[in-house]
C-alpha cells in the first residue's frame, strides 16, 4: 500500500503545478497534501492490478477520485456546511484561504478532475473508456451521489425527513461516504476490462465498505481524540445529526460494524490482496484500539 501511496502522491503533485493564479493553485494543493490515507486512489489502482490491468494508464483516475475526495472534504468544513476548523490535523482551507477561496479551490478541484482523466488517459486508455469513467465519476460527485447525501445529512441536523429516519440514514451512508468508494473500484473495473460479475462483486464490497467506514467515522466522533481523527470531536452530537450511534447507540453501533466488517471479508478474501486487507483492517485495528 505505501508503495501505491507513494505513486499517488508524486502523480497528485506533477498533475497539479503551481500555475497563474496561483493563489487558487496553493489552495488546491494545501489539502491535497496533507496526509491523507489515499484510500479511495488506493482502491481504485489495487483493482486494476487484481484483474492485471496496467496501474500507470489508471493513475490519472485514481488521482482525480483523490481531487474529488478532498473538494468534498474543503466545501464540508466551510462555515455553511460543517463548520470545521481543522482537517487531517491542519486549519482547515478555508482557515487559511479565506472562505471565498476554499470554495474556488473546491470547485477548481472538482472541475480539475475529469480534466486530468481526459488529458492524461488519452494515450493509454480508449475514448468508451474515458467515457464510461466520467460517467460514473458524474454520478458519485452530483445530485445523484455526493451532493445528495450531503443535502440530506445537512437537513437532518434540522430533522427535516422526507424518508423515515432509517431510510434517511442509509442514503447518507450510501451516498455522502460508499459513492466514492464504489467510483473507484468501478473505475479500476473499467480501467482493466474486469469481467460484470466481478464488478458487481467488488461494487458491493465497495458499499459495505462504505458504511462501516461511515459508522467507524460516527463512532470515533463520539470517542475518539482530535489526534488520531485529525478533526474536531464530537461535532456531530453538537449539531444533532443524524447518525448510526445517535439512532441506535455506540453498542449496536460496534455489532453492526463487526458484522460489516465479516461482510466485507466474505468478499475480499478470496482475492487474496494485502492490500485490500490493509484497507479493511485499517479500521478493524482502530475500532478494536477503541471499543473492545
Ligand atoms: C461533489 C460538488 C460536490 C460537493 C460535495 C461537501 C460534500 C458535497 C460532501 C461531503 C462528503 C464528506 C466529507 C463525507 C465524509 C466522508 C468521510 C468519513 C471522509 C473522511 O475520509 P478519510 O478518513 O479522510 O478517508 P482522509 O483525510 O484520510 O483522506
Amino acid at each position: 500500500m505505501e508503495e501505491l501511496i507513494k505513486l499517488i502522491n508524486q502523480k497528485l503533485d506533477e498533475y497539479i503545478p503551481i500555475n497563474y493564479p496561483k493563489t487558487i493553485f496553493e489552495a488546491m494543493k494545501y489539502t491535497l497534501s496533507l496526509s491523507g490515507k489515499r484510500l479511495r486512489p488506493v482502491m481504485c489502482l489495487e483493482t486494476v492490478r487484481i484483474f492485471n490491468g496496467d496501474i500507470e494508464a489508471a493513475l490519472p483516475t485514481a488521482c482525480a477520485i483523490e481531487m474529488l475526495h478532498v473538494q468534498s472534504l474543503i466545501h464540508d468544513d466551510l462555515p455553511c456546511m460543517d463548520n470545521d476548523d481543522f482537517r487531517r490535523g491542519k486549519p482547515s482551507n478555508h482557515k487559511v484561504f479565506g472562505e471565498a477561496a476554499a470554495v474556488l479551490a473546491g470547485d477548481a478541484l472538482l472541475t480539475f478532475a475529469p480534466q486530468t482523466i481526459i488529458e492524461k488517459s488519452k494515450e493509454v486508455l480508449t475514448s468508451e473508456q474515458i467515457l464510461n469513467i466520467l460517467h460514473e465519476y458524474t454520478k458519485a460527485a452530483g445530485a445523484y451521489g455526493l451532493i445528495a447525501g450531503q443535502i440530506v445529512d445537512i437537513e437532518s441536523e434540522k430533522k427535516q425527513f422526507e424518508k423515515k429516519e432509517e431510510e434517511t440514514l442509509y442514503f447518507i451512508q450510501l451516498h455522502k461516504t460508499a459513492d466514492l468508494f464504489r467510483l473507484a473500484v468501478k473505475s479500476g473495473c473499467i480501467i482493466a476490462n474486469a469481467p460484470d460479475e466481478r464488478a458487481f462483486e467488488l461494487e458491493e464490497f465497495a458499499v459495505k465498505y462504505g458504511q462501516l467506514f461511515q459508522i467507524y467515522d460516527d463512532i470515533m466522533d463520539e470517542i475518539s481524540t482530535f489526534e488520531e481523527m485529525g478533526k474536531t470531536i464530537g461535532k456531530d452530537k453538537e449539531a444533532q445529526k443524524l447518525t448510526y450511534t445517535s439512532l441506535y447507540g455506540i453498542e449496536q453501533a460496534k455489532k453492526t460494524c463487526n458484522a460489516l466488517i465479516k461482510d466485507c471479508h466474505d468478499i475480499i478474501d478470496k482475492y487474496a490482496s494485502s492490500v485490500f486487507e490493509e484497507i479493511l483492517e485499517i479500521v478493524e485495528k482502530r475500532l478494536e484500539a477503541r471499543i473492545n
